[in-house]
């Protein structure tokens, strides 16, 4: 059988600014799907990267006083470093500026020019940099000085241009029977429906080149225009995949993508343009959009100019990087909106981390160490509360992939505690320092038990927290070789009575407010 594939992409961000916890929240939900199918025997594409043309790219480097080139070298540089910080594992990473990228472009544009998709006419109407967005008049607010205000907050500006145009008003029925036939494509359902309404009330041409501003990929044979910048980001999805070349062996194993991750202030580009854009040059739309919700600072939008823009670095200095990437996407229903509270993040890695599964595993390893002379119990016959556990964590990977088969990370992390719930409560019930006088046998099999479920538990938490979850399976001696899924299940890669152990460490240590403690 061949291998299944699997191609995941986030966002590429803007370099205007710093990457913050949004850009964080996206990668690593993306990195957590693309290490579960690695492990799920997938040969996974992830890809991320920086867009890096347009209007409100230039207008930060003029602010910076650089040439685009090298302020886009300089900030791009910065969201790779946060991918290693955060211990991404993306396989590529674009730059809208690289000439690969450019090929792809100008080629998709070539091929929508042929098929009659694009046209020359003249841009009236409004903009808004900060979104890179075209707006109708009925979509703005005016404020009371009379500036125009797009729904997203940003400010708009009149623009009159010469510009090419895509057909996007005759793409609206073919849209909606995709979006009919393809129930998942836009998840979660509350976005589809927001999407399908949009379509439905009608959608104008797509103004799809810039005359205003040159930083930009050049149109092919128009030395006065450059790609609308969407247009332009959007086809980092492909080139990623090796278009133009759609014979290429990546292309034709890899596209279309299984998920573009992405939040909900671009679904719209993502689930409505990308669609069009690319049935209209013939080509197969990607698989699904998932757009996740929105993080507040502590109740507050988080903005540049409020000051209250949550740094990565920050955290993961602060509070360990596993904890980082367990809260993210622990806290929040994946897709709806959430709120990043301090006192939450310290409570989550206090109660769910050091308490629950850091006991959990330091207890049981602890008391393998002294009393099964620091090897892995002998394991005698199971009672039946030692086979209800051992049922409850060995049907864990089912529950995740369904899980996460529909990005429900979170739910995916609950079903693991309630394991950890009740392997805590196994090792009240069944008091194995208790049975060290009186029935050695039976504390060997208990303890036995108990690191059969944190091997359970370690293996499928991998892509969550990875680091962490190696040092327990270092510590519970599984090989290197079987620490994938295709090890887990069956009995045979269990636990080896009478292999020997490391000594035990803490992996989750308390957080302890230090300014708090004199
Ligand atoms: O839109 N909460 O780039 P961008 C959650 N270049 N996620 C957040 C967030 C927040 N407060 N803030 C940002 C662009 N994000 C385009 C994309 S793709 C072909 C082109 C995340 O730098 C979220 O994923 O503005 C959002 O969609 C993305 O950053 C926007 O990044």
């Amino acid at each position: 059988m061949s291998t299944p594939r699997y191609y995941i992409t986030t966002p590429i961000y803007y370099v205007n600014d710093v990457p913050h916890i949004g850009h964080a929240y996206t990668s690593l939900a993306s990195d957590v799907l693309a290490r579960f199918k690695r492990l799920d025997g997938y040969e996974v594409m992830f890809l991320t990267g920086t867009d890096e043309h347009g209007q409100k790219v230039a207008k930060s480097a003029a602010a910076a006083g650089i040439e685009p080139q090298a302020f886009t070298d300089k900030v791009s540089q910065n969201f790779r470093d946060l991918m290693k910080t955060m211990n991404l594992t993306n396989d590529d990473f674009i730059r809208t500026t690289e000439e690969r990228h450019k090929k792809s472009c100008q080629a998709l544009w070539n091929e929508l020019l042929k098929r009659g998709e694009i046209y020359l006419g003249k841009y009236d109407g409004w903009y808004a940099v900060r979104d890179e967005a075209y707006y109708g008049e009925d979509e703005l607010t005016t404020t009371p000085s009379g500036k125009k205000i797009a729904p997203s907050g940003a400010e708009c500006e009149w623009v009159e241009e010469p510009s090419y145009f895509f057909k996007l008003s005759a793409w609206g029925d073919r849209l909606l029977k995709f979006y009919d036939e393809h129930p998942d494509f836009i998840l979660p359902p509350s976005r589809r429906n927001e999407v399908v309404s949009f379509v439905k009330s009608g959608m104008r041409d797509l103004s799809v080149s810039r005359t205003a501003m040159n930083w930009g990929v050049p149109v092919p044979n128009e030395p006065a225009h450059v790609m609308y910048v969407w247009l332009d980001a959007l086809t980092n999805y492909i080139t990623g995949v090796g278009y133009p070349d759609t014979n290429s062996s990546s292309y034709k194993r890899l596209w279309p993508a299984d998920v573009h991750m992405v939040g909900k202030d671009i679904l719209r580009f993502h689930a409505v343009y990308w669609p069009a854009f690319l049935m209209a040059a013939g080509l197969e739309p990607p698989r699904r959009v998932f757009a996740h919700g929105w993080w507040t600072n502590e109740g507050q939008k988080i903005s540049k100019s409020l000051g209250n823009v949550i740094d990565p670095y920050e955290l993961i200095k602060t509070y360990g990087l596993d904890q980082t990437r367990y809260f993210l996407m622990r806290e929040v229903p994946f897709g709806n909106d959430g709120d990043f509270s301090r006192s939450a993040m310290i409570r989550r890695i206090n109660s769910e981390l050091a308490n629950d599964l850091g006991n959990l595993a330091q207890r049981s390893l602890s008391m393998i160490n002294k009393n099964c002379g620091g090897c892995v119990p002998t394991r005698g016959a199971f009672k039946d509360a030692d086979n209800i556990l051992l049922g409850k964590a060995r049907a864990l990977l089912g529950q995740l992939r369904q899980e996460l088969d529909v990005q429900a990370f979170h739910k995916a992390l609950d079903h693991v505690w309630l394991v950890i719930g009740d392997a805590n409560r196994y090792v009240d019930e069944q008091a194995p320092w208790g049975l060290k006088k009186t029935d050695p046998a039976r504390m060997e099999t208990v303890l036995y038990v108990l690191a059969e479920v944190l091997r359970h538990v370690a293996i499928v938490l991998q892509p969550f927290m990875p680091d962490s979850m190696s040092k327990l399976l270092d510590q519970l001696a599984v090989p290197a070789g079987e620490r994938d899924f295709a090890h887990i299940d069956d009995d045979t890669f269990a636990l080896r009575s009478g292999a020997a152990l490391p000594a035990p460490e803490g992996i989750f240590p308390r957080y302890m407010e230090a300014e708090h403690a004199g």
